[in-house]
């Protein structure tokens, strides 16, 4: 929350509240139920973001500024409800990344999680503590925290993509923490794990030819993904959603320890209901038409928008598309709420 305490209780004598602030120190009742407030309150805001507005945008940033300039060359997605923070959500970071051919965003390490989705254009990739990730359109690449990384771009047209960090969380702990940057090496792998070793559900290697570093798998083909979800929804009744989580194929754990990532598909003309939840999440529409009520806000997207639900808003998503299916990637904060133990889920009514 970004409203300021009431600190002084203008009731007492001024001398008796400079005095404390001459301390140091505060009255509570003033500020009571600004801290605990009786309801559950957030001053993040639902809001969309539309592809067709910000893309021009990014290619002008692409033109305008260099990236030995800017190392990542991001645009970020500012929640209008947290005055100016660079801040989807109270926990949480979200911005859309381009890179032109033959550039190459050098490498670094920090604390903060992240993951890409990539959005449009292909060629480019990210190197993962020197493995490769090929990076197409509605893959998903983790880079676990104090992982080195660097983007690379081998193709032809501009590749962007959708950053989630969790780095207003960890500011939150005075904990955000980077190493320079260095130049980016070549990747010393052609392909990642999975492209050989986590091609298929409920199979894990025997022995890895990867370095074990807790994080088995960092890519998720969109192919694979997409596929998982049109024979889950061949098969399911249709009342039944469906929707998959992205986990650690050797612990079904959320990839990151912070951020958990879904992708839902809504077949034509159904609605998806979700409940309000104490977690905050961000969508970004891979595929389809369609509708989302966030709250009391009502929001229309086409493929490359992006979406922000802050905690305790119900969520209805509609494939207004008469035919075709509709596929809405999301990646939220629920690991980490739930690890605080401030998860909760109201039934929708
Ligand atoms: O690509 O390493 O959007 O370090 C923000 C911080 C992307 C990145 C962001 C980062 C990166």
């Amino acid at each position: 929350m970004t409203t300021t305490l009431t600190t002084r209780d203008e009731s007492l004598p001024a001398p008796y509240s400079e005095a404390l602030d001459a301390l140091s120190v505060g009255p509570l009742w003033t500020a009571l139920h600004q801290l605990l407030p009786n309801e559950r309150v957030t001053a993040a805001r639902p809001h969309r973001w539309r592809w067709r507005e910000v893309r021009p945008q990014l290619l002008e940033a692409a033109r305008l500024v260099p990236i030995e300039q800017a190392e990542r060359r991001v645009l970020v997605l500012r929640n209008p409800g947290l005055g100016g923070a660079y801040a989807v959500t109270a926990t949480l970071f979200a911005g859309l990344q381009i890179i032109l051919p033959g550039e190459a965003a050098p490498s670094h390490h920090h604390t903060p999680a992240a993951l890409r989705l990539v959005v449009e254009g292909r060629g480019a990739y990210t190197t993962v503590d020197g493995v490769k990730c090929v990076m197409e359109p509605g893959d998903l690449i983790i880079t676990p925290p104090m992982r080195w990384h660097d983007h690379g771009h081998e193709g032809r047209e501009p590749v962007v993509w959708l950053d989630g960090l969790d780095i207003p969380l960890v500011r939150s702990f005075d904990a955000s923490w980077a190493s320079r940057m260095r130049a980016a090496r070549p990747p010393g792998t052609g392909t990642d794990s999975s492209q050989d070793e986590f091609t298929a559900a409920g199979l894990v290697p025997r022995r890895s030819r990867y370095e074990d570093t807790g994080y088995p798998q960092v890519r998720w083909p969109w192919s694979t993904v997409r596929r998982a979800l049109a024979s889950m929804a061949a098969a399911a009744p249709a009342d039944q959603p469906v929707g998959l989580c992205y986990v650690n194929p050797k612990t079904g754990a959320p990839p990151l320890a912070t951020m958990g990532c879904e992708c839902q598909w809504l077949r034509p003309g159904e609605t998806a209901r979700i409940p309000r939840r104490t977690s905050s999440a961000v969508y970004q529409v891979i595929e389809g038409r369609g509708e989302s009520r966030v709250g009391d806000a009502t929001f229309a997207w086409e493929p490359g928008d992006t979406l922000v639900a802050p905690p305790w808003h119900a969520v209805e998503h509609v494939n207004l598309a008469p035919a075709a299916p509709a596929c809405l990637f999301q990646f939220n904060d629920e690991p980490a709420v739930r690890a605080l133990g401030l998860w909760r889920e109201e039934p929708p009514a």
